[in-house]
């Protein structure tokens, strides 16, 4: 007997698809449907969980139970009547294929190196139009859709259709230079009213796609914002679930019921280099990992004109060879034709040959798969957004560049961007698309009249779904912020008592969560270190938030500051995932744009787990606006050495000041710290500029001075004199002339510095100006503008002239913190 524990999941599959004993096999099948038949489905149920637990305690090994069949998981019996209009549906996607490839292939004529991707888009394009035509809903009450990066030329090309970009706009596509181009990816930094969310970092989409709808929750559950019905719609790739960051939130979104979350893997079984699974199952590998981490999993296979030939494989023949054939073949047979496949294929079994005897080559060849077919794709959706309990992922099965001839399914497919032109005739006719061979030749984009049947059609969909997508509102109402004055208390010192800022910031957050108006939307955030900031007291004062309430009595119920979990607790008590706690704190810091409603985050973690941890979602914030704060806490070199160097932190600074939409400031003093995140809560949330705060606290105990008369502008210009070298010269010490030294500190090593003055002064009679920097950052953004009036105020990037900015090599960096396209 083979001993299937050592097999893979794929292996174990093809095995016990072997029937060694079909007249055995078969009685026990019918004794099973007489059980269905006659009793139902709830006893057949408790029947089979019978089985499972006596062949537990037998010791047979278990079947892969996660995993279902080569196969649709909607049956046609299930399948809803398609509402559209087919044939016009299916013009006007080919349509928008047609205008994306064009406008990738007629860049890179023009300029080889501009690059960009079509096999992406070739292999979504039906799951995209099925959602613009029946599901996603446009505006802040709709739908939150993260598009898959690669295949933003398909929504580039589908906005102009719709009007709303111009053919000049494709013509600049990957140029963004004088307010027309079309950035590479997904990217509101770059085109504010245009995309939503960044997602052309792999992974990066999924993560904050889950926390997106754990967040529309939150909203939801604290009586903030009615998000009841709407989805958040995630795009991935099937290369790109390998990403850990795209698995990272699975099991919280299943955990929490997030049925408000539908993600769409494009499975076309490749990746850039190759294949996804060559000697496996991309999709049977996805389906046993979403349904074990507690997901609705819906499989989309097969294309309709599959449906007759499974009616009629009464023997299962076909699923057979289906599980005999890893990924690596299928994409061959996308790369071959019907001829091939026939052969390759359908020829190995007599009963599976004779199934398409029927067929022609040619109809073999334009069997569908499932991802390619609207009718499947529109019931899966259906299902989708009509199941409630749990997040559904959809396995969709593509073909990598489909239709697009010579390029469809090959190796190196991802990159294809220069077809020649036998290729573009045969795609046009491939797509029956009305265009002459010079047009194909000349790759003109093509618009039907306004008053054309597709045109109305599209418009009128869209109409039905509340406007277009996607669009991104760049403004938010605009909340008011405490003055200065009301954090009194914070300004004034602290005479002897010694305290850390970290405490000073508690307190300030404390007040912050207290405030009438401002209060209700901050969003405190943290992944498993409250009490390490001495945030506990926070737990009883706005509790964490819990969609399950409290299903226990806590252990320490009896204290003052309870574990306290409330539906509508306030914090983000995320567990130890930094990148999840990030992706909760881009969610609610981009609030502002994707709900219409500002809020206020505030993620404090360990510092050295910062930048170092999640870089890239730190850039992906500033590519998506966000605005809120972030904590490093335990800064510096000095505090916390007993940890050992994990905590000694002496480059997040570094870091964080390379994103230019981060201002970032490393605050000594409680009264320095308090004048930052005022301001900071007035540039976001009043003057509503596209910044967000790196802010680092300490747990180093001290006493704070008052706040000196006049430093407010030097704390947050980066600096400000602490002290006065001359005032601290004794009176009558003599005429002469001693030196003057200017000593600077930043954070931790500021009352270093203030120790080496005394020291200079009294054992070298050397006085020196001290100066607290508050930020590097500042002062170094500040001297890099010297010369360049237009970006000189700090990093209020917003108001600097963009042409200015961009025709002078050098500075871009820091108007556009975009990626290099190369790399992508
Ligand atoms: C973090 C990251 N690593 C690498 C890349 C480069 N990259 C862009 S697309 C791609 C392949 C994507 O494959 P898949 O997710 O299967 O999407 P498909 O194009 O096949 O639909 C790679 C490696 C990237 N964009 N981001
Ligand atoms: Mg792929």
């Amino acid at each position: 007997m083979t001993d299937l524990s050592d097999i893979s999941v794929s292996g174990l599959w093809r095995v016990l698809t072997q029937d060694l004993d079909p007249v055995e096999t078969k009685e026990w099948l019918d004794a099973f449907d007489t059980v269905v038949g006659n009793e139902g489905p709830e006893r057949a149920t408790f029947v089979l969980r019978k089985l499972l637990d006596h062949a537990r305690m037998m010791r047979v090994p278990m079947p892969p139970v996660l995993n279902t069949p080569y196969a649709n998981t909607v049956s046609l019996a299930d399948q809803p009547q398609f509402p559209g209009n087919a044939e016009i549906e299916s013009r006007l996607s080919a349509l928008v294929r047609w205008n994306a490839l064009a406008m990738v292939v007629r860049a890179n004529r023009a300029r080889p190196e501009l690059g960009g991707h079509i096999a992406t888009y070739a292999s979504s394009a039906d799951l995209f139009e099925v959602g613009y035509n029946h599901f996603f809903r446009a505006g802040q009450n709709g739908d939150a859709i993260y598009f898959q990066p690669h295949s933003a030329p398909g929504v580039y090309a589908r906005a102009y259709l719709e009007g709303r970009l111009t053919e000049e706009n494709l013509d600049h596509y990957r140029r963004e230079t004088g307010g027309k181009g079309l950035s590479s990816y997904c990217h509101p930094w770059l085109m504010p009213e245009f995309w939503q969310f960044p997602t052309g970092s792999m992974g990066l989409g999924s993560i904050t796609a889950i926390y997106q709808a754990r967040f529309m929750r939150y909203l939801e559950d604290r009586g903030i914002l009615e998000t009841k019905g709407r989805k958040v719609w995630c795009f991935v790739g099937d290369g790109e679930m390998d990403e850990p960051e795209s698995i990272a939130g699975l099991a919280m979104a299943a955990r929490e019921g997030l049925d408000n979350l539908i993600f769409v893997v494009n499975c076309n079984l490749q990746r850039l280099d190759g294949p996804v699974r060559g000697n496996g199952s991309i999709v049977q590998e996805l389906e046993g990992l979403f349904a074990g981490a507690g997901w609705n999993v819906i499989k989309v296979m097969w294309g309709s004109d599959w449906d007759p030939l499974f009616a009629r494989d009464r023997d299962n023949v076909i699923l057979k060879r289906l599980h005999e054939t890893v990924d690596g073949e299928f994409q061959k047979y996308a790369a071959t034709d019907g001829r091939f496949n026939r052969e390759a294929f359908f020829s190995k079994y007599p009963e599976l040959q004779q199934l398409v005897a029927h067929m022609s080559d040619e109809d073999i060849d334009r069997l569908k798969r499932g991802g390619h077919d609207p009718v499947k794709i529109y019931a899966a959706y259906h299902a989708a957004v009509n199941h409630r309990g749990r997040p559904t992922v959809i396995l969709a099965q593509t073909k990598k560049g489909y239709g697009m001839g010579t390029a469809q399914g090959k190796m190196a497919a991802h990159q294809a961007k220069k077809l020649e032109d036998d290729t573009l005739l045969a795609f046009r006719d491939r797509f029956a698309l009305p265009l002459s061979d010079s047009d194909v030749h000349d790759l003109r984009f093509y618009k039907p009249a306004a008053d054309s049947p597709e045109m109305k059609y599209l418009h009128a969909r869209r109409q039905a779904l509340g406007g277009y997508v996607p669009a991104r509102a760049p403004k938010s109402p605009v909340l008011q912020v405490p003055a200065l004055d009301s954090f009194a208390r914070l300004l004034e010192g602290t005479g002897d008592r010694e305290q850390s800022t970290t405490m000073v910031f508690v307190n300030m957050l404390s007040q912050l969560l207290r405030d009438k108006s401002l209060g209700k939307h901050v969003v405190p955030i943290v992944a498993d270190e409250a009490r390490t900031f001495g945030m506990q007291s926070l737990f009883r004062q706005v509790a964490i938030y819990s969609p399950h309430g409290q299903l226990y009595e806590p252990e320490d119920k009896d204290e003052l500051l309870y574990y306290k979990e409330t539906k509508d607790g306030q914090i983000l008590e995320e567990g130890i995932t930094e990148a999840g706690a990030i992706s909760s704190w881009i969610a609610a810091a981009t609030s502002y744009s994707a709900h219409g409603v500002p809020m206020l985050p505030f993620y404090i973690f360990y510092s050295c787990f910062g930048f170092q941890r999640i870089g890239d979602l730190v850039w992906s914030a500033g590519d998506a606006r966000a605005r809120g704060f972030l904590l490093g806490a335990t800064a510096g070199r000095t505090t916390l050495s007993g940890e050992g160097l994990q905590h000694e932190d002496g480059s997040s600074h570094l870091l964080f000041s390379a994103v230019p939409n981060c201002v970032a400031y490393d605050p000594a003093y409680g009264y320095e710290l308090t004048v930052i995140i005022r301001d900071g809560m007035r540039r976001m949330l009043e003057n509503q500029e596209d910044v967000f705060y790196y802010v680092t606290v300490m747990n180093e105990n001290y006493t704070h001075p008052a706040m000196p008369q006049g430093a407010e502008e030097g704390i947050l210009k980066g600096m400000y004199r602490l002290r006065d070298g001359r005032g601290t010269r004794g009176e009558g010490r003599g005429k002469k002339q001693t030196p003057q030294v200017q000593l600077l500190g930043a954070g931790t090593i500021l009352r270093e510095v203030l120790a080496a003055a005394d020291l200079l002064e009294s054992d070298w009679n050397v006085s020196a100006d001290v100066w607290s920097v508050t930020s590097f950052t500042e002062l170094r953004r500040d001297g890099i503008g010297v010369g360049l009036p237009a970006v000189r105020t700090t990093v209020s990037v917003e108001n600097a002239p963009r042409n200015l900015l961009e025709s002078r090599p050098g500075t871009q960096s820091l108007c556009q913190p975009q990626r290099s396209n190369s790399n992508f």
